[in-house]
């Protein structure tokens, strides 16, 4: 059911630009549960229809109108089948006029941006708008967050997080128990290190009650290390609650006045904050282009950090460029594809993999691609097969190869990717003389970042994908040796039901495979973090786990680090190429964490949301693994 829901969002164009309305007029971002739509040829679904449309011009004649707490419910109908209940609320801090030029923006974009849809949601910066078939009111909805980071990272995790948690904590507290009716609170805090100081905004739809409100709240603030983990910004925002944070003040400062005061919003998010005065979005329109312009530095930064928009379910970086992942704007002509890739000459293929071939390609806009052609028949329809891309691209993360588009013509089936600039993990790890490339810190690093997509694809993302074959030539790195998982999401392309935890086929590679998946096709996220242990032990000592066994006899890798580490003597699988040059701690962290996610036992594996928490906070004791799969052997005999 899950895998039905597409999200669709859209990010706001940043700098550049002057106009006012313009970005005051784009949503931040919207859903529409794609698997209910109503058909508006049938009588039912034409009432509904029609009550929809009268649902929204009551709520929207009911914004510009003075509604004490910037809220209004609205019910439409009275047959069961074709009720629409439906809501707006605005930020607390705008004042009655932007609450209505917003809610009637918003009311006339929801219906075309999720045409025909049962259920919808639409937010801006400053109202969302929302309407269902079944009643919404005085419920806490969760459901599908929507997260949007900043692009800059703090300077001092540490102290950071410290704050913006205690900073949160009383935002929601003071929201839920907000005696004005609204549901509302903001609160700055102060601090010693360079940002000086935390603005937070937190609300809940007000016919949610104190408690639900603070349920609510709460449960955003604790996606705050999943939606903006160390960035200076950032916002999580659900159907029935909003947090919000920033280092620059971004909302009005609440007074009686009718005309709220503007402020400074921070500096990679250009949002509108109500109206009057200076515009703020002209500040930030002058203040970002200027240290574009100057900063070349930054300029490559902000290329740099494009590609770590994140979106899928939903995490969006609230800088650059306009996206909107639709299936037409996904779609590429055979002919463009054949431009790009010179007809698929021999000379442009970077790969083979074991979906086909791959070809380095060059749009006529100067843009790399990697043009992955599928040699494998689909057992899907062609509707199916792009309905399922156009979930797979909504998967964009930092750390995950990102599709930029399909190709579907005749027999041909072709996935577009970004280009990434250098080659894949294995490359760099067992090849001596690129090995030495790899220090600690950039290994250390990348374990993170495969850790962090990993768990994007697990948890944070609501297809809850499961990879099936991570393993290093999976992982790419990019030009600052960033990792990129790669060739996610294929099993459902293929048509393979990723809820049946059984397979006949499999997909996964010797070495990397969980045992009980390699001997029974069983999969799950599991033993994907089977994969990843191996993984983080190659990391380590730069060998290779089926490589292992030749060229040490009787044991593999994952028994080699084992007794090691049994021994006391875990630094012997240290990468000699490393020299001494590393952080002991981190190393013997790693490989137990390493250890810990190949042992045999499947619940004894960690999820990866422990993984990464593991890798993250040295306070947290780890457990002492038992003896991992002593896979090789039976593999290699078999
Ligand atoms: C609303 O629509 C969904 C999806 O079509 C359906 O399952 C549900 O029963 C509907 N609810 C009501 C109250 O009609
Ligand atoms: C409804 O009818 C219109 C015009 O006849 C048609 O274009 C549209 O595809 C129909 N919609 C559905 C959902 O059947
Ligand atoms: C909301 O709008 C409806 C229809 O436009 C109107 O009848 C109703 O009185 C309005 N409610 C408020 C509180 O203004
Ligand atoms: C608004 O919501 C309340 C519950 O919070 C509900 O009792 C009321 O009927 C709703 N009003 C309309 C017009 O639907
Ligand atoms: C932060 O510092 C300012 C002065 O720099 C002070 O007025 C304000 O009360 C402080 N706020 C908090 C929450 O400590
Ligand atoms: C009703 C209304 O003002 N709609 C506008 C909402 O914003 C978009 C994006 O600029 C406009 O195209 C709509 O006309």
């Amino acid at each position: 059911m899950m895998s039905r829901y597409i999200l669709f969002f859209c990010c706001l164009l940043c700098y550049l630009n002057f106009d006012n309305r313009l970005i005051n007029a784009n949503p931040i971002g919207q859903n529409c549960v794609s698997s209910s739509t109503y058909n508006p040829n049938t009588t039912t679904g034409s009432t509904y229809r029609t009550n929809l449309n009268f649902l929204l011009s009551t709520l929207s004649s009911n914004a510009s109108r003075a509604t004490a707490n910037g809220f209004y419910n609205f019910t439409a109908g009275n047959d069961p089948s074709n009720t629409v209940y439906g809501l707006f609320m605005c930020r607390g801090d705008v004042n009655t006029d932007v609450c209505a030029r917003c809610v009637e923006n918003a009311s006339t974009e929801i219906v075309q941006k999720c045409v025909d849809q049962k259920t919808a949601t639409i937010w801006y910066d400053e109202c969302l708008l929302r309407y269902s078939n079944q009643s919404i009111f005085s419920r806490t909805d969760t459901s599908f967050p929507l997260f949007l980071s900043n692009t800059q990272d703090v300077t001092d995790p540490g102290l950071f997080g410290e704050v913006l948690g205690n900073l949160m904590d009383e935002i929601a507290s003071k929201a839920a128990n907000d005696v004005s009716g609204k549901k509302f609170a903001v609160q700055e805090a102060n601090f010693s290190t360079f940002e000086r100081k935390l603005y937070g905004l937190g609300q809940c739809t007000p016919d949610l009650s104190s408690s639900d409100c603070d349920t609510c709240l709460r449960s955003a603030i604790s996606n705050i290390p999943t939606c903006c983990n160390n960035r200076r910004g950032g916002r999580v925002i659900f159907p029935s609650c909003i947090i919000w944070y920033e280092t620059t003040r971004f909302y009005n400062v609440v007074t009686p006045s009718p005309e709220p005061t503007p402020t400074l919003p921070p500096p990679s998010t250009a949002r509108s904050n109500g109206d009057g005065g200076i515009s703020t979005r002209t500040v930030v329109a002058i203040i970002v282009p200027i240290f574009i312009a100057i900063v070349l530095i930054v300029v490559a930064f902000c290329i740099a950090r494009r590609s770590r928009k994140r979106s899928g379910v939903i995490i969006v970086e609230t800088s650059g460029v306009t996206e909107i992942s639709t299936i037409e704007s996904l779609q590429y002509n055979l002919s463009e594809i054949r431009a790009a890739t010179d007809n698929f000459a021999i000379g442009n293929k970077i790969g083979e993999g074991g979906f086909g071939p791959v070809f380095k390609g060059t749009l006529p806009n100067g843009q790399e691609i990697a043009v992955k052609r599928l040699s494998r028949t689909s057992a899907q329809g062609a509707e199916e097969f792009k309905n399922e891309i156009a979930l797979v691209a909504n998967l964009q993360h930092r750390n995950l190869v990102r599709i930029l588009g399909f190709c579907l013509e005749g027999e041909e089936k072709i996935l577009i990717y970004e280009f990434v600039k250098n080659k894949s993990l294995d490359y760099f790890l067992f090849e001596p003389e690129k090995q030495t490339l790899l220090d600690w810190s950039r290994r250390y690093k990348i374990i993170e970042g495969i850790a962090r997509g990993l768990l994007y694809l697990h948890e944070d993302s609501r297809l809850r994908i499961v990879h099936r074959d991570l393993k290093a030539s999976n992982v790419l790195l990019d030009r600052n040796m960033n990792p990129k998982i790669a060739d996610f999401g294929m099993a459902r392309l293929f048509g393979v039901d990723q809820s049946q935890e059984n397979t006949n086929r499999i997909a996964g590679t010797f070495g990397y495979m969980a045992p009980e998946y390699a001997l029974h096709g069983l999969f799950s996220i599991k033993s994907d973090v089977f994969s990843f242990g191996v993984l983080i032990l190659e990391i380590v000592s730069g060998k290779k786990s089926n490589g292992f066994y030749q060229a040490h006899g009787s044991d593999d890798l994952l028994g080699y680090a084992w007794r090691q580490w049994r021994d006391g003597t875990p630094l012997a699988v240290v990468d000699p190429s490393m020299g001494d040059s590393y952080a002991k701690n981190e190393v013997i962290r790693s490989i137990q964490i390493g250890l810990l996610c190949v042992q045999e036992v499947v619940e004894q594996r960690p999820t990866m949301a422990t993984v990464f928490l593991m890798l993250n906070s040295y306070s947290l004791t780890l457990q002492v693994p038992n003896p991992p799969a002593f896979f090789g052997r039976s593999r290699t005999e078999s």
